[in-house]
This record gives C-alpha cells, sequence and structure tokens, in this order.
C-alpha cells in the first residue's frame, strides 16, 4: 500500500466531470486500497479519486466512529436516487481545501446507488454525518467543491489562503 498526494485547491482537476468506471481492474482495487490508506493518515471520512488525480467516478469512506471497528467503504459509480426535502447543516472540511471549515446544508438524507468493488449493485439510504460525507464526495465527481456553496467573496478568500499554502509548500519542497 502506498500514500497518494491529495491535490490542493485550485486545481483543475478538481474542477472536472470524472468518467464513469468501466469494469474494477486490479489497478483500481490497488488504488482504492491507496485511497483508504491515504484518508486514514490524513486523517478523513472520505476521499474521492479526482481529489488523487483520478478523474473517475468512485471514493472511499469510512464513517465509524474512532472506538468502534474500521468500516471501509467503496462506492463506484454513485448516484442518488433520493434525497430528503428536510435538510442538514454541518461544518464541512476537505482534504484538497486544508485547515478550512464552513457550515454547508444539504438534504439531511439521501439514497445513493453504487457498486462495489465486486461489481454488486447497491442502494442505501444514508443519514446524518454519513449523508453529509456521500454528497460532499459525489460533488467532487461532478467538479464541485465545498467552496462554491459560498459566496464569491469567501470563496475568493480562501482560494487566495490555498494559493498561498501551495507556494509555501513548494518552497519547502
Ligand atoms: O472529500 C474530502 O475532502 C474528505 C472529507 C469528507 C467530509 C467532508 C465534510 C463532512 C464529512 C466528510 C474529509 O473527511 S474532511 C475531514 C472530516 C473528518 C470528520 C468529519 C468531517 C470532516
Ligand atoms: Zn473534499
Amino acid at each position: 500500500m502506498s500514500l497518494k498526494k491529495i491535490i490542493i485547491h485550485p486545481d483543475p482537476r478538481l474542477k472536472k466531470i470524472c468518467d464513469r468506471v468501466d469494469g474494477v481492474s486490479p489497478e483500481l482495487r490497488k488504488l482504492a486500497t491507496d485511497m483508504l490508506e491515504t484518508m486514514y493518515d490524513a486523517p478523513g471520512i472520505g476521499l474521492a479519486a479526482p481529489q488523487v488525480g483520478v478523474l473517475e467516478r468512485f471514493f472511499v469512506m469510512d464513517v465509524a466512529a474512532k472506538e468502534s471497528a474500521p468500516e471501509p467503504r467503496v462506492l463506484i459509480n454513485p448516484r442518488v436516487t433520493w434525497a430528503s426535502e428536510d435538510e442538514n447543516a454541518y461544518e464541512e472540511g476537505c482534504l484538497s481545501i486544508p485547515g478550512i471549515y464552513e457550515e454547508i446544508t444539504r438534504p439531511a438524507s439521501v439514497r445513493m446507488a453504487f457498486s462495489d468493488l465486486d461489481g454488486k449493485e447497491h442502494e442505501e439510504e444514508f443519514e446524518g454525518l454519513t449523508a453529509t460525507c456521500v454528497q460532499h464526495e459525489l460533488d467532487h465527481l461532478d467538479g464541485k467543491l465545498f467552496v462554491d456553496y459560498l459566496s464569491g467573496i469567501k470563496r475568493r478568500m480562501i482560494t487566495a489562503k490555498m494559493k498561498k499554502l501551495k507556494k509555501e509548500r513548494a518552497r519547502e519542497g
């Protein structure tokens, strides 16, 4: 297993609409494993393929509580089949926008259809933090970041901060 470099906003690869996955290759399995390792190391509870530079429609997730056994998930070609009218607001972060947290409102519950690494189709309903997470990750597959829900002023301030951070990281080497 190996840690993958997480792409930092702004980056054109984070704005692309990703391609559907057509069959689960050994390379995709290996990448999903590496993405889970990268997510746990960050730490985070989700990570989408475009965040590590792969513009394909899948993400990994583990929303199990810290004191519980890990529950790693890989969701391939996910799509929302139902969303509640009720909404929830969560303070969201993003591994591609480190150190920034903003309250984002989304449907409180969603039903998502997807396939797993064995090619089996699923349809599951998510609520709470998991519902927020799957919607956040699905946004990544459509080239959308949580800053896109903010005012232009806030978005531009955050983007400027990330550009500065990337320059500092480039200088550090
Ligand atoms: O896609 C990502 O950048 C991973 C996010 C997913 C996420 C964002 C907001 C709300 C839930 C999930 C990271 O896991 S951000 C770190 C984090 C960890 C625990 C709870 C919320 C955010
Ligand atoms: Zn994110």
